[in-house]
């Protein structure tokens, strides 16, 4: 701009004005290529086609991949009212009531989340979500509501998918305006996998809410209330909706597991509305939950608690179906389910075989069925670009009785076993986190304890220890960080305590601490964190930014540097994003709305002295060309 206003001046075109300074210093005009939008794109998908996308070992191929069927919204469909103008009208409380008041089945859909954690951890990206989120917003405004954010969707999202959660969440939200939007809360571990300092907790918290959850769901790893109380009371603060959740495990049907029998869930459940919860949750995390347990267990809340009952649970036994049932009938007002294409196995069950069955029944949830069926046919399309997450689950196992993976687990349980070299040994591992499970004192089993118990197994299976190795060699051992953390307290205090033994050996003399960790990790100073970070960046970082970073350092640190060398890669269509493109293959991106980039990929050269190869596309037409690292 400025440059150019100079030279294009007519003083300095006549030759006019001294010009010596600028003929005596060539170097002025060694300008960097300022590298465009584009080109950075380019050498995103350059990187991609040589040296593939991390952790894809079979990589699938973009013209073997279909483009979805995107259901079309007729023009002068104007969008129907949903749950979320209910709440617009009536606040947290008024909904609370509207739901307990509704006889039909209220029906949520975790399509968004968890489903896609359980099967394909966590993969989906923005772009598939957000091109199916104004037909969602149309044809699926009955639901109660879309779970779309939270648990591992926000680590992974930067750290995987390169992509900004709040980005992602913005996106959706304005699409789907009508719709109820849930979030999964970790209660004190906020999005990760440790207790955060109180303001943390509670800038999340009111951040979310403003970037457009209504609907928060609180737990804690351990059921420990007090580790979900800073988490609730800035979820009612923030004029959101307060879903607490007792975590589920064990089986109330069985009198031999009487550590967590009937009456210690009704406990919890009324001293979680007591301290202000709005709907209560029973999260099944991995679905445990057998379908007389589920009758059980719903007619008992529903007379001891006056919150409408939300029942979140996973077919990992393939049970799930019956379960949802069996509570529907029980009286359970709200359940979890996702559409038909993404369900099952260790996601939720499925949306649209349970409509057919309470189609009419007095619990009817009135959804639309041929609308839903879109949305599904959709899904199951996009879920083809993500073969290489799925876990290799085909069918429902019993197994999960015993081993007690939550659904949100094991599909990257697998992985971690296999990035352990001990893909061979699975079995071991499953039955080894039951071992683990059994020597901590059966606990709650769920996001952070639940990585915490796997770490614990595979570390064992990996050392060839078993439990009484454990306890014999223990001051040998040198054990997972998670695993000294569990002990000292640092994610809270287990119900019926730590088994003091095991404690001594891993603590190894260190003094564990029975308080709330929130009480006094250090407030984080947000300011100073902004004005660190845009130093070491060098880039201006919003509010938003500084709680990513302060939630996941590193992780948004090369999150942050991969936009500057890429620029914004979630525009990229998927089968792109993972698979790059073939010799050939022609792809177009909107880059922003109204510019398109069409991208062929040419020809690949050979790997030249400095380890590069030079990528040749066609962009729009032209010939471009990229360097890439050749990294094998
Ligand atoms: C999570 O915390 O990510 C979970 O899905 C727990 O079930
Ligand atoms: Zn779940």
């Amino acid at each position: 701009g400025f440059l150019e206003n100079v030279i294009n001046h007519p003083t300095f075109l006549a030759g006019q004005c001294d010009t010596s300074f600028i003929d005596n210093h060539p170097e002025l005009f060694q300008m960097p290529v300022k590298r465009d939008r584009a080109h950075k794109l380019l050498s995103f998908i350059g990187h991609t086609v040589v040296n593939g996308y991390e952790g894809i070992k079979e990589p699938l191929h973009f013209k073997d991949l279909r483009n979805p069927v995107v259901p079309e919204i007729p023009y002068d469909c104007s969008r129907p009212k949903g749950s979320r103008d209910i709440l617009k009208e009536l606040g947290p409380e008024g909904l609370s009531q509207w739901a307990l008041n509704e006889r039909k089945l209220l029906i949520t859909d975790t399509t968004m989340r968890d489903a896609h954690q359980s099967l394909m951890a966590t993969r989906f990206r923005t772009y598939d979500l957000d091109l199916i989120a104004p037909a969602t917003s149309h044809l699926a405004s009955d639901l109660f509501s879309l779970e779309m954010w939270g648990g591992a969707s926000f680590d992974v999202s930067m750290r995987f998918l390169k992509e900004d959660p709040w980005e992602r969440l913005d996106r959706l939200r304005e699409k789907i305006p009508n719709i109820l939007f849930q979030m999964l809360l970790r209660g004190s571990n906020a999005v990760g996998y440790c207790n955060y300092p109180d303001n943390v907790v509670q800038e999340f918290v009111a951040q979310a809410a403003k970037s457009g959850i209504d609907v928060f769901r609180v737990f804690d790893s351990l059921n420990w209330t007090k580790g979900m109380q800073v988490a609730m009371d800035a979820v009612r603060k923030s004029g959101a909706v307060c879903e607490a959740a007792i975590c589920y495990t064990g089986d109330i049907l069985d009198p031999k597991r009487d550590k967590y029998p009937l009456s210690y869930y009704v406990d919890m459940a009324k001293e979680l509305e007591r301290m202000g919860a709005h709907i209560l949750a029973i999260k099944d995390m991995a679905g445990l939950l057998k379908p007389f347990a589920a009758e059980k267990l719903v007619k008992a809340l529903k007379q001891e608690v006056g919150i409408p009952i939300h029942l979140h649970t996973h077919d990992t036994s393939s049970n799930g179906g019956a379960t949802l049932f069996a509570a529907s009938m029980a009286g359970v007002d709200i359940v979890d389910t996702a559409l038909s294409s993404v369900s099952g196995l260790t996601a939720q069950p499925n949306m649209n075989a349970l409509l057919s069955v309470l189609k009419d029944s007095e619990r009817d949830p009135q959804l639309d069925e041929k609308k839903l069926q879109k949305l599904a046919n959709y899904w199951e399309t996009v879920r083809t670009y993500y073969a290489p997450f799925e876990s290799e689950l085909r069918s429902g196992t019993a197994q999960v009785y015993h081993h007690e993976i939550p659904g949100g687990q094991y599909s990257n349980y697998k992985p971690q076993v296999e990035g352990f070299g001990l893909g061979h040994r699975w079995e071991e591992c499953k039955e080894m986190y039951r071992k683990v499970n059994d020597m901590f004192g059966d606990i709650i089993k769920v996001t952070p304890s639940s990585k915490i118990v796997g770490d614990m197994a595979m570390f064992m299976v990996q050392n060839n220890l078993e439990p009484a190795d454990v306890y014999e060699r223990g001051s040998e051992l040198t054990f997972p960080q998670g695993v000294v953390d569990f002990f000292k307290g640092m994610i809270g205090q287990p119900h019926g305590g730590f088994p003091e033994e095991l404690q001594k050996i891993v603590l190894k003399g260190e003094e564990p601490i029975t308080c709330r960790p929130g009480e006094f990790l250090e407030a984080v100073d947000f300011a100073a964190k902004k004005d660190e970070l845009e130093k070491k960046l060098g880039q201006e970082v919003d509010d938003r930014d500084v709680l990513s970073a302060v939630l996941y350092p590193g992780v948004f640190e090369e999150f942050a540097r991969h936009r500057q060398e890429y620029e914004d890669t979630s525009v990229l269509p998927t089968p792109v994003f993972f698979y790059g493109l073939d010799l050939g293959d022609e792809t177009s991106i909107e880059i922003q709305p109204g510019k398109t980039l069409v991208v062929q990929l040419n020809a690949i050269g050979r790997v030249t002295e400095d380890g590069n190869r030079d990528i040749y596309f066609e962009l729009n037409g032209e010939p471009r060309q990229v360097a890439v690292p050749d990294l094998s």
